[in-house]
């Protein structure tokens, strides 16, 4: 077993197969299955690719071949770092295949959080574009290789330069022995709610149920045209049910470069698309389009918005405008999902972030003496379930924190639960702002801040936002004369940090208002910042 991983206690492990959870199955399986059932049907769409199932799972155990010839094995971590392009479905279902275990980075990511996630996941390869959205990822790749010696290989999706191009792994497929579906199948990164992401280690059978569960429970079926618009290397647009859960099913899958609704609604007039699933702030953009846009959405049946909260008034707007229905989905890499259902009445898809997805997911929502709350009141949701991991990896002292002794997951969300069973997610008690669906971490933003000659102190906090639901504002007390916003950002760039944790505002204070403990008092500091807003 992987190093690092903390597997489920063997009585819950037999108690989630014995009731059907865990089927055995692994990630791999799930495709070839469809491949042998319905070889001709389309997989996956994007640029000028169109892929039948046979093919995708042709390129995927040639790849694996090659893989293999290089020296890739079964337990090796992979770092990937791709956009939404068609060689990452293939990758993905290789790697699964090989057993070998791809960590998913985000494409906004920079140096600070790949140099972190290719020491920690101890990566022997490293998979990237070759330039997208105007960033060079063959430099990063280099500045990695050169820090991180475990990280033997860099395979580039477009020009390799010095490296080698993926296109070019390729070999006759040759058999495999592959992983147990208890072996974990895939890395995701957490929100990040202390300095940089965590790793989330999830297994071939919690995953292929988050899959494939989700699938049933959204109807998706071979008819289902599934648009990924957010990028794939999230859970939300990957299997909640998203590219896996529609691939599990027989149905297409149509990648757009950008979620913008220039690259999107072109994409669903053309490809009939079906489903799709976008972040809040994405939404109301696509809402605005809509009122002017001439393309025809008409084949659109469902949106899934999740991520974070979503507003009823934007929720009301979705079926008039897109004429599609809505579903609020309420999830995280760390394993719980929770869906609006179709069934349910309009006031509880419009106004809850829905219920859990497995009858034996278990909740618990808990004051700040960990006991429960009485029912509808709020509290700290603590979550145990199938698929619901019980430590991230490699990360004992985080988890001390993060997991209670019996293995409950620590979400770090405050939720009320309706008497029907429905969320309503009512805030946070971690620190991470919550930008529009982008979890800012605020302690490795503070601690770049801190590095600057002119900064003091430091302190991020989350400010109310119409658009994103919330955004950051650095507090900062100085040294002699005060930095401006873009004195800092141009340092905290410079240390490789993500553009989307950039601070959106500044505000330079003498002081900060102090706990009892002398700890900085965050909510206190919002309210200073809101009070001087309204004037
Ligand atoms: C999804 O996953 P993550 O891991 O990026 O972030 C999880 C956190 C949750 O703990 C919560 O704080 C927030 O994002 N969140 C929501 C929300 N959905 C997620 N807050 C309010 N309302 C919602 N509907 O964000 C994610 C994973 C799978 C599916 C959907 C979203």
């Amino acid at each position: 077993m992987l190093d690092g991983f903390t597997a489920w206690p063997p009585e819950f492990a037999d108690r989630y197969r014995a009731l059907g959870y865990w089927r055995g199955r692994t990630l791999g399986s799930l495709l070839r299955e469809r491949a042998l059932a319905v070889p001709d049907r389309l997989a996956v769409v994007a640029g000028d690719h169109r892929w039948t199932y046979a093919e995708l799972d042709d390129r995927a155990d040639r790849l694996a071949a090659g893989l293999h010839h290089r020296g890739l094995a079964a337990g090796d971590r992979v770092l990937v770092q791709l956009p939404n392009v068609a060689a990452f479905v293939p990758l993905c279902f290789a790697l699964f295949r090989l057993g070998a275990i791809p960590v998913l980075a985000l494409p906004a990511h920079r140096e600070t959080e790949l140099a972190h996630l290719a020491r920690l996941s101890g990566a022997v390869a490293y998979v990237v574009p070759d330039v997208h959205l105007g960033y060079d990822h063959r430099a990063l790749a280099r500045t990695l290789r050169a820090e991180q010696p475990t990280l033997r290989e860099v395979l580039v999706v477009g020009v390799p330069q010095e490296f080698t191009a993926l296109d070019a792994v390729d070999a006759e497929p040759v058999p495999l022995d592959g992983p147990a579906p208890s072996d974990v199948a895939l890395l995701l990164l957490s929100g990040g709610t202390t300095g940089t992401p965590k790793l989330i280690p999830r297994t071939h059978d919690d995953y292929a149920y988050n899959a494939t569960a989700s699938a049933e429970l959204c109807s998706f079926g071979p008819d289902t045209r599934y648009l990924a618009a957010l990028p794939v290397a999230h859970n939300f647009p990957l299997a909640c049910p998203g590219v896996l859960g529609t691939l599990a099913v027989g149905g297409t899958v149509v990648l757009a470069p950008t979620p913008s609704p220039d690259d999107a609604f072109p994409l669903i007039e053309r490809e009939r698309i079906t489903a799709t699933a976008l972040v809040p702030p994405l939404a109301l953009l696509w809402l605005e389009a809509a009122e002017w846009s001439l393309a025809d959405l008409s084949s659109l049946e469902l949106l899934q918005v999740g991520g974070a909260r979503l507003k009823a008034e934007t929720a009301r707007r979705v079926r008039p405008v897109l004429g599609c229905a809505l579903q609020q989905v309420f999830g995280m890499a760390e394993g719980l999902l929770n869906y609006t259902r179709p069934e349910d009445p309009d006031q509880t898809v419009l106004e809850t972030q829905g219920r859990p997805l497995a009858a034996h997911d278990e909740l618990r929502i808990v004051g700040p003496d960990d006991r429960e709350v009485p029912p509808g009141e709020t509290g700290e949701l603590l979550v145990r379930g199938p698929y619901t991991i019980r430590g991230y990896y490699r990360a004992p002292e985080a988890n001390r924190a993060a997991f209670t002794p019996d293995g409950f997951y620590r979400s770090g969300d405050l939720v009320r639960r309706l008497p029907g069973g429905h969320l309503m997610v009512e805030g946070r008690v971690k620190d991470v702002i919550n930008r529009g669906g982008d979890k800012v971490p605020v302690e490795e933003v503070e601690n770049l801040l801190l590095a600057h000659p002119a900064v003091h102190d430091a302190a991020l906090v989350g400010v109310p936002d119409d658009a994103l639901g919330e955004r950051s504002c650095a507090c900062v007390i100085a040294h002699g004369t005060a930095p401006t916003r873009a004195e800092l950002n141009a340092h905290l760039t410079g240390r490789g940090l993500a553009a989307f944790k950039l601070p959106d505002r500044l505000v330079v204070l003498d002081a900060f208002p102090r706990t009892a403990l002398g700890k900085v008092n965050r909510r206190e500091l919002a309210m200073l910042i809101r009070e001087s807003d309204r004037g």
